[in-house]
């Protein structure tokens, strides 16, 4: 369901700006990255001045360089923007401090978003927790707005994050509209197929070796309900990869049967410090466990870091949420 007057919203803020930021969360994923291209091409068509922003130290995933324009990210700036637009971050925190810093630079601030946890932190929010992603909400919103600055490209990003969002369609929150927008977007003569290839399916022969040795040390517990894959220091060493080439083990993983949560934990640049991602199934709410580390997500997919000596003690961190969130009990 259209929200119309938050609809009416943001072409009332978007018609008196001039120029307008755009940021994304950290550790950015196919949606955001998706969405915040998305914006600022359909900004640009309508000949304003958008500027993209990154925090810091966290770049855009290997998976999503095929993207025209990818390398605009934090290129330009200016002192001050006329609006600044959030797209799909819930939190201020997870905006990252710089980015932060740069949202607040702004005369109106506008947050789009479709996270299940949501903490507010603008007066203006465009909140659809069950649309499948951000890239879903913007169609619609361009949509209402003046589809005349639609184009291939809009679509080609749009499309990205829809299918990144949804694992290809295949996750719970796709939905009749999801596949209605992947049509939609369809006819702007956008390569769908190269498009799924690049950002989901491809996986390089380093990515291979590296998931054959994680797999196999596979830690199964809770009668085969939960599956913990570690990626050490060692891992990506040995098979010459990196964080981003860990994605191709996820969907295979969460895919068992029995499995209804399946947590993946990553070693970082920083030896003390432990990205995880985690995916459920079922009842199964995973964000509880990454709220609890201060990360974010959503109810089947989320993430978090982990402050740890080691990539064992984080394990042993992640069992004893699991043991206190409950999450892995049918209420
Ligand atoms: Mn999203």
């Amino acid at each position: 369901m259209i929200n119309d007057a938050m609809y009416e919203k943001f072409v009332e803020k978007v018609d008196v700006a001039k120029t307008i930021s755009i940021f994304m969360h950290v550790n950015p994923d196919g949606d955001c990255v998706g969405a915040s291209l998305a914006l600022y091409t359909y900004l640009t068509n309508m000949g304003k001045i958008a500027h993209c922003y990154i925090e810091p130290g966290h770049e855009i995933p290997q998976n999503l360089t095929f993207l025209p324009n990818i390398s605009l990210f934090n290129s330009k700036s200016l002192k001050w923007y006329d609006l600044a637009i959030v797209v799909d971050c819930g939190d201020a925190n997870r905006l990252g401090l710089v980015c932060y810093e740069k949202f607040l630079c702004s005369d109106d601030k506008l947050v789009i978003d479709h996270h299940f946890v949501n903490v507010p932190f603008t007066d203006d929010i465009i909140l659809e927790p069950k649309a499948s992603s951000t890239t879903e909400i913007l169609f619609k919103l361009f949509e209402f707005y003046n589809p005349k600055f639609i184009d291939k490209m809009v679509a080609t990003y749009l499309f990205t994050g829809l299918i990144t969002d949804t694992g290809s369609f295949v996750y719970p929150n796709t939905n009749a509209l999801t596949y209605k927008v992947a049509a939609d977007l369809c006819k702007y003569g956008i390569n769908n197929y190269e498009i799924v290839r690049n950002a989901i399916s491809d996986y390089s022969s380093n990515a291979f070796a590296l998931k054959n040795r994680v797999l196999s040390k596979a830690l199964f517990s809770h009668e085969n309900k939960l599956v913990i894959i570690s990626f050490t220091k060692d891992d990506f060493d040995a098979t010459n990869t990196s964080h981003s080439d860990s994605k191709c083990v996820i969907g295979d993983v969460i895919n068992i049967k029995e499995v209804l949560l399946a947590v993946f934990i990553s070693a970082t640049k920083i030896e003390t410090e432990f990205k995880v991602s985690l995916r459920s199934k079922d009842y199964v709410n995973c964000s509880m466990v990454a709220q609890y580390f201060s990360g974010g997500g959503h109810f089947h997919a989320s993430g978090c870091r982990i402050q740890a000596d080691s990539i064992e003690a984080a394990r042993l961190q992640i069992l004893k949420t699991i043991e206190v969130t409950q999450c892995l009990v049918d209420l």
